[in-house]
């Protein structure tokens, strides 16, 4: 290797101890004031929509994890460039680091419920870095000796050997920083530990049986229950927040007659009622899997707002996240008979921490995006003339009624089947309207008739199955759904953003 090259790879070394320590500093301080999180997080808060619909598209609930590989590799071009820069200008490369630094410092100072120290990570962080780069540098074969006497330079061992060895211990203080800091993370998770604590009250109206016959029995088919770990997991945090439950609070004000604050103990106390709610995404293109069903325990919101008696001019409820992330909700939709819940439980379980520990909002026939705030801290009744929420400003839109939809989950798409008897199956929803027909048509045949598994309730999905006489050859298969108020699904095809996709959903298989 050339010493442009080792200076390069000096630069990648510095960032990485950069990254490693100032994520060591942040475990102490708050992980949401780690630099790649910090800057992660204004970026997504700074994405223009069609990039992030890209990001959902391409890499589904991966979208995180694909940010911050991708800021990886930009930090690790940049940071070789700085090393190639600072071996012969050492200003030029330092300001570099110097720069990053300061991006992640006032990053990480910028967001939602950030403390004064959330500058410490980057800062300290760059300082070892450039520590790092200059020893680095100084090692390289060639490099002047760094101050010290002239004569000493020839037995500073100016040469590969003297860089090797400081890079290996470079890499390993990186590599025990990172890990260092995992391990200290996952020692100090006590939101976890008190998560696993928490027993849930017994509620004061439990849901109702799951009836026999809510699933269509179809091999492969999505479960009608769906389970924690396997429920989507839509949002801008990330790092997921860590919100200690005894110190939590819920504000209720704004146009309201009487602002009020709870506890999660009051809400441990209050009448809490579970209700079966299928949640689904805007962002879910038409087949697609954002959606989720469980059932949840939590206080009707409509109860909490009877006691802060909104005012008559009031239209909307502005709900905030302790992250910052804001949902428009129509008032209408938290004060009538549907049971929109302050949710604490998911599937009997507490709330998983990445779907809102402690608590979240579930609103039943709304996108998440307009509802289902997670982390929830704050609810702001307001007007939508005076208010907007994260999406709004974004060019989503400010209301978001679930659209009816349906999907074929069995056969997957493209498979290979034999001739004969075969069983599609999938699901439709429509919530708070309900599905009352689900029907099948093959290539451009008549649409016949599926037969609907038994419905929960009108807030769930519902399955279905359709049995085909599959005959060779390639074919299509297309669903379509109706929904209580008569209107059966349209085959126009639109755009998630907005306010949702339409479309019907096909796929194609082989006979054989
Ligand atoms: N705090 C917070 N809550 C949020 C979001 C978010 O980005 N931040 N995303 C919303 C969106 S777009 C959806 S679809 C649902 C998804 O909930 P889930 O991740 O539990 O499935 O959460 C909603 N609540
Ligand atoms: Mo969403």
């Amino acid at each position: 290797m050339g010493p442009r090259l080792l200076a390069a790879l000096s630069g990648v070394l510095a960032a990485a101890t950069t990254l490693a320590v100032a994520q060591f500093i942040a475990v102490l301080v708050s992980p949401q004031a780690a630099p790649l999180i910090a800057v992660g997080g204004a970026f997504i808060d700074a994405t223009p929509p069609p990039l992030k619909d890209f990001a959902i598209a391409t890499f589904g609930t991966n979208d995180k994890l694909a940010l911050l590989i991708s800021m990886s590799v930009v930090i690790a071009g940049v940071a070789a460039v700085a090393g190639v820069l600072a071996r012969r200008r050492w200003v030029l490369g330092a300001g570099i680091v110097l720069v990053l630094a300061i991006i992640g410092a006032v990053a990480a100072a910028a967001r939602p419920s950030a403390s004064a120290l959330a500058v410490v990570p980057s800062l300290v962080g760059g300082a070892v870095g450039l520590i790092v780069l200059r020893i680095l540098l100084s090692r390289l074969p060639g490099a002047r000796a760094p101050q010290l006497s002239e004569e000493r330079a020839p037995e500073h061992g100016l040469g590969r050997r003297s860089f090797l060895t400081a890079a290996l211990v470079t890499a390993a203080v990186a590599a025990a920083a990172g890990v260092g800091a995992q391990l200290l993370g996952a020692a100090t998770q006590t939101v976890e530990a008190a998560r696993r604590a928490l027993r849930l009250p017994t509620p004061f109206r439990k849901a109702p049986a799951l009836p026999a016959g809510v699933e269509s029995g179809v091999a492969g088919a999505e479960p009608f229950v769906t389970p924690n770990d396997g429920f989507y997991r839509i949002d801008t945090a990330l790092a997921v927040p860590q919100v200690d439950a005894a110190s939590w609070r819920l504000r209720v004000h704004g146009l309201v007659e009487e602002e009020l604050e709870i506890s999660f103990q009051d809400l441990l106390e209050a009448d809490l009622v579970e209700s079966w709610v299928t949640l689904t995404c805007v962002s879910n293109v038409v087949g697609g899997d954002l959606a989720g069903n469980a059932k949840w325990l939590g206080l009707p919101i409509r109860e909490l707002l009877a006691r802060a008696r909104p005012t008559a001019d009031a239209d909307m409820v502005l709900s905030t996240s302790i992250d910052g992330f804001t949902a428009s909700t129509p008032l209408a939709a938290l004060t009538d008979d549907r049971d929109a819940l302050l949710a604490i439980g998911m599937n009997d379980e507490p709330l998983p921490a990445v779907h809102g520990y402690p608590v979240r909002m579930v609103v039943p026939g709304l996108y998440g995006f307009v509802s289902a705030t997670k982390w929830v801290v704050d609810l702001e009744v307001t007007r939508y003339a005076d208010a907007r929420a994260y999406w709004t400003d974004r060019g989503w839109s400010e209301r978001g009624p679930i659209k009816t939809a349906s999907r074929i989950e069995v056969p997957g798409p493209f498979a290979r089947i034999p001739a004969g008897q075969v069983a599609i199956g999938g699901t439709a929803w429509a919530q708070q309207r309900g599905i009352t027909a689900v029907e099948v048509r093959v290539d451009n045949g008549d649409w016949a008739p599926a037969t609907l598994a038994t419905e929960a309730s009108v807030d769930t999905w519902r399955q279905w199955s359709f049995l085909w006489d599959a005959t060779p050859g390639l074919h299509q298969l297309t669903v379509r759904a109706t929904d209580a108020t008569d209107e059966v699904q349209t085959a126009e095809r639109v755009d998630t953003v907005p306010d949702g996709a339409t479309g019907q959903h096909s796929v194609s298989v082989t006979v054989e």
